[in-house]
């Protein structure tokens, strides 16, 4: 079996010493963390997502299994960082209230710093008016919401309508699986990525 398989596989399985051994085990090879994170990390999470949804597994197997890709993802943290970059303005980034889905989000905001951006991760269950605040307190160019859940992506709009209420000059950009180009521009929001390197290239384009 491939390191990368390995790495895919006991991802799956939840043992996340057994995941920082083998990263740093395949960066000490020479593989790039952007390989380690596209073919080893995400496919192993995607395969993690068609068993939770055919029943096949349970919530706490597909918890711990995140916690192994965040264990996995954070040893990563600095090869996708660009070292000494001048900070190139600020993003407050969360999940959005009722949804505690944080891997994406994490990846998102790793992605941002990789491109000199201070971010201020507010974490999951954040609710319109944290992220407003923050927003405000912090002088923010950006507010980056996440959300997995058809459920919670509604909380979106909440947002928008709270940034526009107190005229916000932060720009508000969402994104998760269930987000797409059609419901951004249904809430209003000033823009959407499918991935966590575009959404760190969105948010860029957003400072001044
Ligand atoms: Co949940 N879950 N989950 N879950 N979970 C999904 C999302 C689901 C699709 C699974 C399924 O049925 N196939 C389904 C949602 C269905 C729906 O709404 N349509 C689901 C469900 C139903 C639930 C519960 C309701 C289950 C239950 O309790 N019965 C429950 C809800 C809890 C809550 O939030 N209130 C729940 C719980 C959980 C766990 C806690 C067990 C765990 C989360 C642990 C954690 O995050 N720390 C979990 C997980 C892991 C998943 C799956 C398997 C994987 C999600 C993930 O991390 N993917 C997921 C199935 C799936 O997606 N295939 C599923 C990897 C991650 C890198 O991708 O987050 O999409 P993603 O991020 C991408 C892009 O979307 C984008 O960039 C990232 C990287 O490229 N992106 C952004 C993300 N955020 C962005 C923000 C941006 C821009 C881009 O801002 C601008």
């Amino acid at each position: 079996m491939s390191i990368l398989n390995e790495i895919s596989d006991a991802m799956q399985r939840g043992r996340a010493a057994s995941v920082k051994e083998l990263v740093n085990k395949a960066l000490s090879e020479g593989i790039s963390a952007k390989s380690i994170l596209e073919d080893a990390l995400l496919p192993g999470m995607d395969i993690i997502g068609v068993k939770f949804k055919n029943n096949h597994i349970y919530v706490p197997e597909v918890l711990i299994a995140a916690r192994a890709m965040n264990a996995g993802s954070e040893l990563l943290k600095p090869y996708l960082t660009e070292e000494g970059v001048e900070e190139k303005g600020t993003v407050i980034i969360g999940t959005v209230k009722g949804d505690l889905h944080d891997i994406g989000k994490n990846l998102v905001r790793m992605m941002m710093e990789g491109k000199g951006l201070k971010v201020i991760d507010l974490g999951v269950d954040v609710s319109a008016d944290k992220f407003v605040t923050a927003a405000s307190e912090n002088d923010a160019d950006v507010i980056a919401c996440s959300a997995l859940l058809t459920t919670t992506m509604n909380e979106m709009k909440n947002i928008v309508i709270k940034a526009k209420e107190v005229n916000l000059r932060a720009k508000v950009i969402v994104g998760g699986a269930p987000v797409t180009e059609s419901f951004r521009e249904s809430i209003g929001a000033d823009g959407y990525s499918q991935d966590a390197a575009t959404a760190a290239e969105l948010a860029l384009s957003f400072c001044n």
